[in-house]
């Protein structure tokens, strides 16, 4: 059956590939599963019937038959799962590439957030220009505790898996950034992940979005 996610109708990232319905597609193209795509509005993702898909009202969702699911994280264990291709065989490093998606979302993806957010939101705040800088030396200590661990490996264990698909994409939400410059290393990793001919396929498939040339039906 074919998989049907949810994504912007009209991305704020103007097609830069950094709302979260990217990290699906990359995932669902990485195993080779055909899928389509509704697109939503702002106000449509607050209305009940997206509610009753995701209930914060947000995107990417996953619907397959009688399942629906939110929460990107879980989509994506969900496709590795099913399909060969994003989690190694052997339990020991199946484990440990789990234990990566999860320090993907978990522990490096939040100070990324929270910066963007206060960058976002926060500016004309009284203590924003004290409060910034603090935020990105939390980054700068994720970033350096993370170059450490990769030092010159391809990707986070042995093989490419799921975890290394989910670090990518938060590390490229600081694409541009000195942050992310200071570790060569990362910046090298984050160009492996977007040299994936699945990555590829999955950026250009959100980006058709944007500028209008989607097939119909996406
Ligand atoms: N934890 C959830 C998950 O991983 O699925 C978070 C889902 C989420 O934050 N979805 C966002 C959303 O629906 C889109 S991806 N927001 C609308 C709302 O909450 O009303 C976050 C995002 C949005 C925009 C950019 N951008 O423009 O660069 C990047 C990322």
């Amino acid at each position: 059956m074919t998989p049907t996610i949810t994504a912007f109708a009209r991305s704020p990232d103007g097609g830069r590939g950094l709302a979260r319905d990217m990290r699906v597609r990359w995932a669902l193209e990485e195993v080779g599963q055909p899928y389509d795509v509704r697109l939503v509005s702002f106000s449509e993702m607050k209305e009940s019937a997206h509610r009753a898909l995701h209930p914060f009202g947000q995107i990417p969702t996953y619907e397959e038959g009688d399942l629906a699911l939110f929460e990107s994280g879980a989509i994506i264990f969900h496709i590795a799962q099913r399909h060969a291709g994003l989690l190694p065989e052997d339990a020991s490093a199946r484990a440990r590439a789990i234990a990566w998606m999860f320090a993907a979302l978990n522990t490096v993806e939040p100070p990324i957030i929270e910066r963007e957010a206060a960058r976002l939101l926060e500016r004309d705040k009284s203590w924003y220009e004290e409060r910034l800088p603090i935020l990105e030396d939390r980054i700068r200590v994720r970033l350096g505790q993370l170059s450490s661990r990769l030092g010159d490996a391809d990707w986070l264990d042995d093989a490419f898996s799921a975890g290394d698909l989910l670090m990518v994409t938060v590390l490229r939400r600081l694409s541009g950034a000195d942050l992310l410059a200071k570790h060569p290393n990362l910046t090298i990793y984050v160009a492996r992940g977007e040299a994936r001919p699945a990555y590829r396929r999955a950026f250009d498939a959100q980006l058709a979005v944007f500028t209008g040339k989607a097939p119909a039906g996406c």
